[in-house]
């Protein structure tokens, strides 16, 4: 019989789907967001491209980053990335309130309001290789979180720092939040969301919020010089240490991580592969040969 719930609703049906086939994701040209990699060297560099909005981000701009991002992923020639805003003037000044609605996000050109600034930083976070990020002028509201997810932070000494959000009505109780007060402690966060103030390069410097500090003509060579030093490095040392760093504030998500460099490293060991050619030379593994280390 059936039960109450059909009763009042009607059966669900259970006909087949109608399956349509995607064959070719396309992806867009860039618009609001310009994307280049140095040649022969290994960095790729994304730069905000809104001046006139202080780089603030709409959801296309969102998405412009994270296609930018996902292709720096899968680029086996990129070792670091950069993260900036056109021109002097801002990095980021956070979400476009022109386009935020009451509807629950902001809104693009196809009407449906997003937040998905959150899964940038997601992805900025879990990225396997180094993010730095390189600020000139304002980095405020949702800018100021990009850049503390980012794994380093080069500011121009013209760099300013912090959170609109009480004052414009709105707030990030994610990593905008977490993120902060392991970087500058639970105090100077709370000063910084419930005052809402705006903090110069040097104060953001001696907080232990970005890196160095630097003249802001010096800002593009500065921050060559240190993507350069990181790919002498050994980049799998590099992806472990970014998944160990992030590991705690993580959480499940972060052992995740860990876990699959780890498993990623044991693919490449005798001992992993032992067991995979024995899968499929239909025989028992030997794992005799390998050591049990103390
Ligand atoms: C950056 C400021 C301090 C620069 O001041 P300055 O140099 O005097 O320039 P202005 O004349 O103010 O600005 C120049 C033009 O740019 C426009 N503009 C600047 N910022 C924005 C912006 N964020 N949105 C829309 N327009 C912007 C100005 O309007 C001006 O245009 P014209 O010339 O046409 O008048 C100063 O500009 C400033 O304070 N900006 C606003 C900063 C701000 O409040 N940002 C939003 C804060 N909130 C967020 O970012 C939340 C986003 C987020 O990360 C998030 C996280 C978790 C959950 C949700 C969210 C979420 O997305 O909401």
């Amino acid at each position: 019989s059936p039960s109450s719930y059909a009763r009042v609703h009607g059966e669900v049906s259970r006909a087949p789907a109608r399956w349509r086939r995607i064959a070719t994701v396309a992806k867009e040209e860039l618009r609001e967001v310009k994307y280049e990699k140095s040649e022969g060297e290994g960095i790729a560099r994304i730069t905000i491209d809104r001046p006139e909005k202080r780089n603030a981000f709409t959801p296309r701009t969102v998405m412009e980053m994270t296609w930018c991002f996902a292709d720096a992923r899968e680029d086996p020639a990129v070792g670091v990335v950069v993260l900036r805003g056109e021109g002097p003037l801002a990095f980021c000044s956070g979400g476009d309130q022109s386009v935020r609605s009451a509807a629950g996000g902001y809104v693009g050109a196809d009407g449906i309001p997003r937040l998905n600034v959150l899964d940038l930083q997601m992805q900025i976070r879990r990225l396997p290789k180094p993010v730095i990020a390189s600020v000139a002028g304002y980095a405020v509201g949702g800018g100021h979180i990009l850049h503390m997810v980012c794994d380093l932070t080069i500011a121009a000494d013209n760099a300013v720092f912090g959170q609109t959000g009480p004052k414009v009505g709105s707030f990030d109780a994610g990593y905008g939040s977490t993120q902060m007060a392991r970087l500058i402690g639970q105090k100077r966060a709370h000063e910084m969301w419930f005052l809402a103030r705006l903090y110069d390069a040097q104060t953001a410097l001696s907080w232990g919020l970005v890196n160095t500090v630097v003249p802001l003509d010096q800002l593009e060579d500065e921050t060559l010089v240190w993507c350069r030093e990181i790919l002498r490095n050994s980049p799998t040392a590099l992806r472990v240490l970014k998944s160990a760093l992030n590991a705690a504030e993580d959480g499940q998500a972060g052992i995740q991580q860990l876990g699959g460099d780890a498993t990623l490293l044991f693919y490449q060991s005798e001992e992993g592969n032992e067991g995979r050619q024995a899968y499929m030379d239909k025989r028992a593994p030997d794992f005799s040969r390998f050591k049990r280390l103390p």
